[in-house]
């Protein structure tokens, strides 16, 4: 499909390392869980433990117990066992892909309550650093905060929302606000700064960078603001953008966009490490 074309020259690799071919109309395939080897599940415990072990004093309280709840660290999960308990929580579930799926597809999917998770595993050498979102940066980054009712709610929304926003030439200030916030982003917390964005607590190293080192920016959250930055996804962020909780993002992100989308369609949109006068930032030093 011609999705398939665009979405491996995003990802430069050419070609999406899934099997697409027996995908339905909503890109969902089976989780064939006695296919995984011995290998991939001892891949699968060195991942989680190497994650979990990072994540005291670095993520998010709400991160920190879904993922107890999903009881994940000695094998790779069964989806549809995940999917009951997650269920009956706050009415998500999950569904199997390839991989990556068409932005329409993948909002049809969150507006239903289904979050997307890939099936395959990555290869022992891609430990620090993979391309593609592959089961552990879905499962283990995206997943425990489905367990979090408000958490729930907003992806939802956002889902609905990237709908609407399709045909109003919205997509990409939404992927920014997705990319700054579900994937990269930080909370605001008694304790100092956490994260809980994905794409953040699946990796080794930028869960350390993002929280400590002096580079990055780590700017409020403002849902224009975010909006109109452009991101990086080739390297750790040069800006992470700072939420009071959920509550904020399901709020901030609750009104119809369409006005925004039509300024920043006229404005040029901001370089992924600007610091602008006299917008709220926290100083690491
Ligand atoms: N597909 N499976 C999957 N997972 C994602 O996170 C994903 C996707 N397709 C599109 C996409 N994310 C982003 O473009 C979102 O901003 C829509
Ligand atoms: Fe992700």
């Amino acid at each position: 499909a011609a999705f398939l074309e665009a979405v491996a020259e995003k990802s430069g690799s050419g070609a999406l390392r899934g099997d697409y071919t027996h995908a339905d109309a909503q890109y969902v395939v089976r989780q064939d869980w006695n296919a995984y080897t011995p290998d991939e599940h001892a891949l699968w415990r060195r991942l989680y433990a190497r994650q979990a072990k990072l994540l005291p004093g670095r993520a998010a309280d709400v991160y920190i117990e879904g993922l107890a709840k999903l009881e994940a660290e000695d094998g790779i999960p069964r989806f549809d066992q995940v999917s009951e308990k997650l269920h009956a929580a706050t009415g998500w579930r999950l569904v199997a892909v390839p991989g990556l799926v068409p932005d329409q597809t993948f909002f049809e999917h969150l507006a239903a309550r289904r979050f997307p998770v890939t099936v395959w595993l990555r290869t022992p050498a891609e430990v620090d650093y993979i391309v593609e979102p592959d089961i552990f940066h879905d499962f283990f980054g995206h997943v425990p905060l489905l367990f979090n009712p408000v958490f729930a709610d907003h992806l939802q929304e956002y889902g609905k929302g990237g709908l609407k926003a399709m045909p109003l030439g919205g997509l990409p200030y939404l992927a920014r606000l997705y990319w700054y916030t579900i994937e990269f982003g930080l909370m605001e917390t008694a304790q100092g700064l956490r994260a809980y964005g994905a794409g953040i607590l699946s990796s080794g190293g930028e869960i350390e960078h993002c929280l400590t080192s002096p580079k990055p920016r780590r700017i409020a959250f403002d849902v224009e603001r975010v909006m109109r930055t452009l991101y990086r996804i080739d390297d750790y962020q040069d800006t992470y953008f700072v939420i009071r909780d959920f509550e904020q993002l399901f709020q901030e992100t609750a009104p119809d966009f369409t006005p925004i989308y039509a300024r920043l369609s006229q404005q040029a949109p901001y370089p992924a490490n600007t610091l602008l006068p006299g917008e709220k930032h926290w100083k690491v030093d």
